[in-house]
């Protein structure tokens, strides 16, 4: 970690430093999420069987059900494969070489699943530019740990950052379905392309504007995690009561009625 480059430029890349079995096992976990639903969908399995093919036939076979998958992406974020890779050591020693001791999670791990050529014009699954920060509201040096899933390339979606653009503090912002946006603050040229390996982690300040690059080539999937984390130690988190904009809800209402049935709760326990 060159902590000076990260203070100054807003962002930091480590290259190489997890272990490739955590995230092919990550892999793994999402590929049976997806393998599952897939079959209980289309009742049958695609030639290949790998995530983009998943996807993929699902995308033209059963619109609805890519539909649904995509919006639950969320669903990802609860494998403990995915939850254990937040506290790797070498994350948290990363951490702490940005002075973050101690650190809270204003949220659970971000999904972020994108392929050219499953995005639709109304439908670009990337996300626009725009920094952290309002999503979360935390400590002033909260950091975010942005870990590929894959290998990506300029032509595949990469992300994109402004250098030096936590130097500005918080932008104005809009709010577009559900996400934000920064307006109008940097253009093309002042986004700066990532291209990363699996193993790599972006460390980023939760100012540093960034986005989802556009150039995405066909026949390619690109995957990436976001932890975020908050300093714990940090005084203006501190007087807030530790404040996140993250909230935790239950859904009281029932998804379905007349579900489960008391013959389906039977059948589990035979
Ligand atoms: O993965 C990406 O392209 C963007 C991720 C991102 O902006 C976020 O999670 O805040």
């Amino acid at each position: 970690m060159d902590r000076d480059f990260y203070n100054k430029q807003g962002y930091y890349v480590a290259k190489q430093l997890l272990p490739l079995a955590s995230i092919e096992s990550i892999l793994f976990d999402i590929e049976r999420l997806l393998k599952n639903y897939f079959q209980h969908r289309l009742k049958a399995l695609p030639e290949q069987q790998c995530l983009y093919s998943f996807l993929k036939t699902l995308f033209e076979n059963d619109p609805v059900a890519y539909g649904e998958f995509v919006k639950m992406t969320g669903v990802i974020s609860r494998l403990p494969s995915v939850q254990l890779l937040q506290f790797h050591p070498t994350l948290t020693l990363s951490l702490q070489a940005l002075n973050i001791q101690n650190f809270l999670i204003p949220t659970g791990p971000i999904v972020n699943i994108f392929a050219a050529d499953m995005s639709t014009k109304n439908n670009f699954l990337g996300l626009e530019a725009h920094q952290d920060w309002p999503s979360m509201q935390g400590s002033l040096d909260a950091v975010i740990a942005w870990i590929p899933l894959s290998n990506i390339h300029l032509d595949t979606n990469p992300l994109e950052i402004v250098p030096q653009s936590h130097q500005a503090g918080l932008l104005a912002q809009a709010v577009t379905s559900h996400h934000y946006h920064t307006v109008d603050h940097y253009d093309d040229s002042e986004f700066y392309p990532l291209e990363v390996e699996m193993g790599d982690v972006v460390f980023m300040s939760a100012f540093t504007v960034h986005r989802t690059g556009k150039q995405g080539r066909p026949d390619s999937l690109r995957a990436a995690l976001s932890f975020r984390y908050d300093n714990a130690e940090d005084p203006f988190f501190v007087s807030r009561l530790y404040p996140t904009a993250y909230r935790r809800s239950v859904d009281r209402e029932l998804k379905a009625e007349h579900i489960p049935t008391p013959e389906q709760v039977r059948s589990v326990f035979i």
